[in-house]
């Protein structure tokens, strides 16, 4: 349908004089919220080009019938959206919304200046269709039309709340995970480069959730399944497609997936797997690899603590192909786990001796506690965790400060286990304090019952001439922790908990360095080496 016609549609409507929309800042302006949205109308343009008929009929109809009508909306739910009527705006400057089925800034363009076009939210149809039905305004992001209006349309985007957008209204505003099922990163602040389409994984969003979730889960089938075989450039290249569609905005389509070569390292090869997906919805790669016993034992295999790739192809060369050829192999069970007698080795507390690993204890100890540690950690549990660790180091020492970091700070619900960066918080006499500290702790935790077992210790003494200065002034323990059963309903279960301690000039780049994630931590070094290289030349 040609343009004009379609602006006899968005003529039918009358046109508002453009209100000023005003937004929320904080969960208690509600009020203020609510009454300026119950009486300025919405206004929505559609923009016509490559839009089929009958889309336009079905948007059109959803105007018309658009009204805020849930009863069951909360009080804050209400805040930025109900009450809210939409109308058809004639011209695209005046609109506070944008609806079009176009992805590309040259064809946008075409119908409006660039300058005007970052003023609005645009967004694709799903997102009236969706609004309609959870009957309130949706936030804007996940249905961005155009990946470089992704933040302008986040900020314009008329849904009114404003703590799913704005980092500081967000107890997890440091995170760069969000556990949110819809994609809805925070607005960075002024001046920050962060975009979608960044080479650096540190300057992109990365949702645990993204549009793109299926697909991202088929190409991590074959990122591990060339980590498992240890072709590691080729997983490194799957791990960096998967980071960059995880930042992208929206759901790729046959419409948009031009945009996807675009990207940063998306090469040829995934390009077209990506094709492949968005024609068949699915990777015919994948569907073998699945089906391969080879791959599928290797995956059984890792699922033990302490069993990396490179250990579980050895075992499966001896001919172990599964968790019950463990067991049999290390002669563990899972109700084994505290007989493991000698777990914690005395050596490891004097902190002068060389660490020498315990690789077969450590995965005997992950074998008896397999099931354990596949539980994941909630949050609660976590911070209660890292509480009792901390209630315990006061005893020894006073003045010591920590972060929880890993997935915990990364916004995550649910936790594979559990990290803690610990400094002093005296800059100049610090690092004499923590020295050491790190081997008292574990030992005083074992002695106490709470920690189990020692899966590795090492010391600030251990010297690697591969790292930087600043690493060799880290004290790490890698533990199992059972918090104390109360009563006998409340077994708690083994759970991993990782002990890092620093000095305290050091101690935030500790905790940066244990927040992840792996390609966030790697993208972080080679930017800042980048930087620094710069910085040189000048
Ligand atoms: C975890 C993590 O889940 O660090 O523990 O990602
Ligand atoms: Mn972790
Ligand atoms: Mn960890």
């Amino acid at each position: 349908m040609p343009s004009s016609s379609k602006r006899s549609a968005n003529e039918k409507s009358t046109s508002s004089p453009p209100h000023k929309r005003r937004r929320s800042s904080s969960s208690n302006s509600y009020t203020a919220a609510n009454s300026d949205a119950e009486e300025s109308p919405l206004n929505v343009f559609l923009l016509d080009a490559k839009m089929k008929p009958e889309t336009i009929e079905e948007l059109l109809s959803i105007i018309d019938n658009f009204r805020n009508v849930d009863e069951n909306l909360s009080l804050k739910e209400k805040s930025g959206s109900s009450e809210r009527e939409l109308h058809l705006c004639p011209n695209m400057k005046d609109a506070d919304v944008v609806i079009t089925v176009v992805h590309m800034r040259k064809r946008l363009e075409r119908h409006v200046d660039w300058s005007i076009a970052r003023r609005k939210a645009i967004v694709t149809p799903q997102w009236l269709r969706d609004s309609a039905d959870s009957g309130h305004l949706l936030p804007c992001g996940k249905y961005a039309a155009l990946g470089d209006l992704y933040q302008e349309t986040v900020q314009n985007c008329p849904d009114g709340d404003s703590s799913q957008t704005h980092p500081d209204s967000n107890s997890n505003s440091e995170s760069h995970d969000q556990e949110s099922e819809s994609f809805v990163p925070p607005v960075p602040k002024n001046g920050t480069d962060i975009r979608h389409n960044h080479r650096y994984a540190c300057m992109r969003y990365s949702p645990l959730t993204c549009p793109n979730q299926i697909l991202v889960e088929k190409i991590a089938i074959l990122r591990r399944s060339r980590e498992l075989e240890g072709l590691d450039m080729q997983a490194l290249s799957y791990e960096r497609a998967i980071s960059v569609l995880k930042a992208f905005p929206c759901p790729i389509t046959s419409d948009n997936i031009h945009e996807i070569s675009e990207l940063p390292h998306i090469g040829n090869k995934i390009y077209s797997k990506i094709q492949e997906f968005v024609q068949h919805g699915d990777i015919s790669e994948c569907k073998s690899i699945l089906c391969e016993t080879r791959y599928q034992s290797l995956v059984d295999l890792t699922t033990v603590y302490g069993i990396g790739p490179a250990t579980a192809r050895k075992l499966y060369s001896s001919g172990l192909r599964t968790i019950k050829d463990l067991e049999r192999h290390y002669e563990v069970s899972p109700k084994t786990s505290d007989d493991i007698a000698d777990s914690l080795n005395p050596e490891h507390f004097r902190g002068t001796g060389p660490t020498t690993g315990l690789p077969q204890l450590s995965i005997k100890v992950g074998l008896a506690l397999r099931e354990e540690f596949s539980l994941h950690i909630t949050r609660n549990e976590v911070e209660e965790i890292h509480d009792v660790v901390m209630n315990e180091l006061a005893n020894i020492r006073s003045g010591c400060v920590s972060t929880i970091t890993g997935g915990y700070r990364r916004g995550k619900d649910k936790s594979n286990d559990i990290d803690i960066v610990i400094s002093h918080k005296d800059l100049k006499s610090g690092g004499g304090q923590v020295k050491g500290l790190c081997a008292e702790l574990v030992k005083r935790l074992y002695d106490k019952g709470l920690v189990t077992h020692v899966m590795h210790l090492s010391s600030f003494r251990e010297h690697n001439a591969l790292r930087t200065s600043h690493w060799d002034s880290l004290e790490k323990a890698l533990t199992v922790f059972k918090l104390p059963d109360q009563q006998k309903k409340h077994q708690h279960v083994h759970r991993r908990l990782d002990l890092v301690f620093a000095a305290p000039e050091v101690y935030w780049t500790a905790v940066v360095g244990w927040t992840g994630s792996r390609m966030f931590e790697r993208d972080l070094k080679l930017a800042l080496s980048v930087l620094s290289n710069h910085g040189s030349e000048a």
